[in-house]
């Protein structure tokens, strides 16, 4: 009687686990499977699996900033300029940048506990400037000027492996190297603050308007990803990655490393719809060395102006096609909000960032 009783209870015990191992059966097709659309490397694919996947992103500036506060075109200019003695102070100051880049990545597992990973990218950069008359003083030139950079971006290559099953989830690691395919040597004829004329000659633009580190990289990353049924139904995840720089690039410079962390929660709206909520924070160290070949007065072309602490809270949106040519296909928007922003030196001012993608697997 008392077996029979223990074994009921443990067949009833069983029950929900069982129900629970089903879920996680299905979750492949469920929109909260795969985490917000900037998360890169948050999953693993069944042996046999691959994926393609496309991300447009969008990112905008506007204005200056040094550490936390927000800097004028005057205060700007009261900045000193490094890279020659002449002008002393800088003479150019940014007014907006648009960052678009593209990004195609695929994933294939080999087996259960290895998935593969490759992403290329197209960059597209476009500068509004200021130019200010002459070697000292806060007299505009007439009009701005626009500055644009495009082409390949660093590619990306790795693998994840996976790691242990914890009470609610499972975690796994990841290792990639970022290879330096993106161009560091990208020109174009600003308007110089001598008479306000477009320069004569190609000059090497500043730092942000290159297309790549120029370094060999090393992006190690940890990722947890859970389903908390007991609190409400999340599935939440949590990663850690850094890009660690190899070795100074052709033009004597390095980079700053990165370190960053983030964690998200998305809750299921429908079975074809999840909303996400996703906090990251972010430290880029300062650049090692400078490029002598990039010269403007121009907070951007100082090397002081490189890495800073960062913290963004976004919100995003993860469909997936339930059945007919939209099964499996999915379709995620993420919009990134700046809450924290510590820029060494003078940088641009980061905006709202959006990001589109497109996932399927087969
Ligand atoms: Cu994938």
């Amino acid at each position: 009687m008392t077996q029979r009783l223990t074994r009921l209870t443990a067949a009833i015990l069983t029950l929900p686990s069982l129900s629970l191992a089903d879920e996680t059966h299905t979750q492949t097709a469920a929109p909260e499977g795969h985490a917000p659309i900037m998360v890169m490397g948050d999953h693993m694919h069944q042996a046999g699996e691959y994926m393609v996947s496309l991300r447009q992103m969008n990112m905008r500036m506007t204005g200056n900033i040094s550490g936390t506060n927000k800097l004028s075109d005057a205060q700007v200019l009261g900045q000193p300029n490094d890279n020659a003695m002449m002008p002393a102070n800088l003479r150019v100051v940014p007014q907006k940048m648009d960052m678009e880049m593209t990004m195609l990545g695929a994933m294939y597992a080999p087996n259960d506990a290895i998935t593969l990973l490759a992403m290329v990218m197209q960059i597209d950069n476009d500068m509004v400037l200021q130019s200010y008359q002459g070697m000292m003083g806060d007299t505009p030139c007439a009009s701005t000027f626009v500055s644009k950079t495009s082409g390949t971006g660093d590619t990306i290559i790795g693998a994840l492996f996976r790691g242990g099953a914890t009470s609610n989830g499972q975690w796994h690691s990841g290792l990639a190297v970022s290879l330096p395919t993106g161009a560091i040597d990208k020109t174009g004829r600003p308007m110089t603050p001598m008479g306000c004329a477009q320069a004569t000659m190609d000059m090497r633009l500043p730092y942000p308007m290159q297309l790549g580190s120029g370094s060999y990289e090393l992006k190690p990353s940890l990722t947890y990803t859970g389903d908390w049924q007991k609190w409400g139904g999340w599935r939440v995840g949590a990663q850690a990655n850094a890009t660690l720089r190899l070795n100074d690039n052709d033009e004597d410079y390095r980079l700053g490393d990165k370190f960053e962390v983030q964690g998200w929660a998305m809750k299921n709206l429908t079975p074809y719809a999840s909303a996400s909520l996703r906090l990251d924070a972010s430290h880029q160290g300062k650049m090692d060395g400078r490029d002598a070949a990039i010269s403007l007065p121009v907070p951007t072309a100082q090397s002081r102006s490189s890495g800073g602490t960062y913290a963004n809270l976004s919100l995003g949106i993860n469909l997936i096609g339930q059945s007919g040519m939209l099964r499996d296909h999915r379709l995620a928007l993420e919009y990134v909000m700046p809450v924290h922003q510590d820029a060494n030196g003078v940088q641009m001012k980061r905006d709202e960032t959006l990001t589109l993608g497109w996932q399927k697997a087969f």
